[in-house]
């Protein structure tokens, strides 16, 4: 199956990722401000997330990572809340109390961030189980990367699903970091979807920093899942350009290749192959911005929660 994206698509899946890059940019230096908490940045992985969550459909269901901004705003999630949470204020989507770190939002189909590396991955097997129980057509996507992939629990959710015919999307998202070791250093090839395969799991990998082979890729396997009730996986295969986190100096990495990966940025290539002229290409940078600003300035301005809210929507 070959998907044709036309020019509105395309022009569409750019500005996303350019919203997320921007707020992206600016989480970071807010916190280099010293005016917000540390956060796992995307940066240079856009195009895995604008291109698969352009995929899915709103009844598909979603689970993430400690790197979720990029999934969250590609489905539509407001950056004044997104960084609300982050902030620690009650209008944040889990009211504050989750950072970025742990957020869920209900309605827009994404269930979890999980930051224990790894455990999207047995917990999307126990979501799309619900799914299958209910005959919903929904299918669950599941984020996580390569360093997830190292984990006993990648192994487990993929022989289920592969046994009891869940339907995943699994996205690995192959950055070529696992915090501060490059992947390199803890498995022996360099495509995750060889274990897949073993697992008896279609599978694709894909030019990560591609917006449109990503959205294409990401489509085939939504739609083999449809058709034959299997998981599919899918690996965008890429490259984080900062830190684990913020702040994060970067010592540790191999400056020749971080350079190289630089010269593929996803979306410099799409506004490349767009042809926009340079005050297109401006105009869609400053309404980012604009918005971006506007999230940040509502998000610093809103209230924290009120102390009788301390113990409520926890366990003990
Ligand atoms: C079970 C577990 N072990 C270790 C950590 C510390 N840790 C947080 S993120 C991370 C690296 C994860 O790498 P990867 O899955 O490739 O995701 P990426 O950060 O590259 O997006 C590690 C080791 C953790 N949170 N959970
Ligand atoms: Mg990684």
């Amino acid at each position: 199956m070959n998907e044709t994206i036309n020019r509105k698509a395309s022009l569409a899946m750019l500005e996303s990722m350019l919203l997320i890059r921007t707020y992206e940019e600016k989480a970071a230096a807010m916190q280099a401000a010293g005016q917000a908490a540390g956060t796992c940045t995307s940066i240079g992985q856009e195009a895995s997330a604008v291109g698969v969550v352009s995929a899915l459909s709103m009844d598909d269901l979603i689970l993430t990572n400690h790197r979720s901004a990029g999934h969250l705003l590609a489905r539509g999630a407001d950056p004044a809340r997104l960084y609300a949470e982050v902030l620690g204020k009650a209008s944040g989507y889990c009211k504050g109390k989750s950072g970025s770190l742990h957020i869920s939002v209900r309605e827009l189909g994404v269930v979890l961030t999980s930051t224990i590396v790894g455990a999207e991955l047995s917990l999307a097997a126990g979501v799309a189980l619900a799914l299958s129980m209910q005959e919903s057509s929904a299918i669950t996507a599941c984020f996580f990367g390569d360093g997830a992939a190292c984990e006993g629990s990648f192994h487990e959710s993929l022989n289920l699903a592969a046994v009891w015919r869940l339907p995943i999307l699994y996205v690995c998202e192959n950055n070529q970091w696992q915090a501060f070791v490059h992947r390199r250093e803890t498995m022996p090839m360099d495509r995750i979807a060889n274990w897949a395969i073993e697992h008896g799991i279609e599978t694709a990998t894909v030019d990560g920093n591609d917006v449109e082979a990503v959205y294409r890729a990401a489509k085939a396997g939504i739609a083999h899942i449809r058709a034959t009730g299997q998981p599919y996986f899918l690996e965008t295969y890429t490259y984080r350009v900062r830190g684990h986190y913020e702040p994060d100096d970067q010592s540790y990495v191999d400056k020749n290749e971080l350079a190289a990966w630089r010269t593929r940025d996803p979306i410099d290539q799409l506004q490349a192959k767009l042809q926009l002229s340079a005050s297109e290409a401006q105009a869609l940078r400053d309404r980012a911005s604009a918005r971006i600003e506007d999230a940040w300035n509502q998000a610093v301005g809103a209230p924290y929660p009120a102390i009788s809210e301390l113990t409520k929507d926890v366990y003990a």
